[in-house]
């Protein structure tokens, strides 16, 4: 390539770029009204900066060949700061490692523009090999924290299992999503992935939503949605825990299950919205669903909508880990708009807008899983004798 086809290039590769951050999302009606879904992924890997990329340089790369691979953008925390809509990115790279990059819009739904930099997290042990999924927490102490999956090999693996792994809650807080103190991980007696803080102290102490787990993958005998109360974040340790969310057979949460962002408080409770998990021939399905717990006591679960909320549709189900929608991030502005942030098959970021009212009614007037056919039959049959004495059948 001589260097004016070079420079040809790169203005092209710009443009594109520009093209895809500039475009406008479109709202898709659908005839549930629960929330509008938009047609273009809000994130994804070609949204990464060029200089990210390429080597801009034509001396040290005259073929302008891409020099650092972006396999992935998912699963962000998200922060609504001074009308500001921010969310802290899982962005992949070809090499398989996460890292977490803030990328910023200004309405929430569209011209999504990472920060020129990285996060660079303090390293505080040479062990820690992956670090994924952080959920933001603007607590009431006015820190903003973020917990997020500190991942490193097994120490226990036996020669030659280079798979096995060991989750931990690693802690991190900040005031401005620029410079980041780390906190010492959570200590816990099980492995912990999906831990989020609770924006309001609980008796004078801090919460956390948990979900310990047997093992990295498998709940096993653990699993559920936890609580539990600690008295700092400095010195963060989980000694008792109460399974406010427990797993259900035959339900979308049967195998796994746990908490996305923090919850969204509200004048009737607490708005939670949650990840379910079960198996089928085609491996794990994992859907959103939601539920609320008690204003006062938000242990306390007050209402829960049977089933999923979201599910993987279109092109949702296919990507690195297909058939996954996962979510740890969501923003509520002062029109009480919800925007609802979720990733597809571990490799694309969307958004679904709702408002606070319409999820209040969601949660409480949605029937709740009866954990049986008959149950469901009879629900329905109910709504169904309602309507068709409103039609005067
Ligand atoms: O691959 C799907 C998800 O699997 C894990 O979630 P969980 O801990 O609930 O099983 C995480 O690795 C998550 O990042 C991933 O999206």
């Amino acid at each position: 390539m001589t260097e004016k086809e070079f420079q040809i290039r790169l203005a092209d590769l710009k443009a594109e770029y520009e093209a895809l951050i500039s475009r406008k999302n479109e709202p898709i009606f659908e005839s549930h009204n629960l929330y509008v879904r938009y047609k273009y992924p809000i994130l994804t890997a070609a949204h990464a900066p060029i200089f990210w990329r390429f080597d801009l340089d034509y001396k040290t790369n005259p073929h302008l060949l891409q020099r650092i691979g972006i396999n992935a953008t998912f699963n962000a925390g998200a922060l609504y700061k001074d009308g500001r809509y921010l969310m802290v990115v899982r962005v992949e790279g070809w090499d398989r490692k996460s890292f977490f990059a803030v990328a910023e819009s200004p309405n929430g739904i569209d011209h999504w523009r990472f920060w020129d930099y990285p996060i660079t997290l303090p390293d505080i042990d040479k062990e820690e090999t992956n670090v994924y999924d952080m959920r933001l927490t603007a607590h009431e102490d006015g820190w903003i924290y973020g917990i997020f999956c500190s991942e490193r090999k097994d120490p226990h693996a036996p020669a030659g299992d280079l798979s096995s792994a060991v989750a931990k809650a690693g802690i991190v807080r900040t005031k401005d999503l620029i410079h980041w103190e780390r906190l010492p991980d959570l200590r816990s007696r099980s492995q912990q992935r999906n831990v989020v803080l609770h924006p309001e102290f609980v008796n004078g102490r801090y919460a956390l939503y948990t979900r310990p787990q047997d093992g990295f993958i498998d709940a096993g005998s653990g699993g559920g949605i936890g609580w539990a109360l600690i008295e700092s974040m400095e010195n963060a340790e989980v000694k008792e825990e109460l399974i406010i969310e427990p797993r259900v057979y035959h339900t979308i949460k049967e195998v796994k299950n746990g908490e996305g962002p923090a919850p969204i408080k509200t004048d009737k409770g607490w708005l939670h919205l949650a990840h379910g998990v079960r198996g089928c021939a085609a491996g794990l399905r994992y859907v959103l669903y939601m539920y609320m717990t008690d204003l006062r006591e938000p242990w306390k679960v007050i209402a829960s909508p049977g089933g999923y909320f979201m599910a993987p549709e279109g092109e949702e189900r296919v990507g690195d880990v297909s058939n996954v929608l996962f979510s740890n991030g969501w923003i509520k502005n002062e029109q009480g708009e919800v925007f609802i942030y979720y990733a597809s098959s571990d490799t694309r970021m969307h958004v679904a807008v709702s408002t606070v009212e319409k999820l209040v009614d969601y949660c409480l007037n949605t029937p709740a899983d009866g954990y049986r056919t008959h149950a469901s039959v009879s629900t329905l049959k109910t709504l169904i004798d309602r309507n068709m004495k409103m039609m005067n059948k």
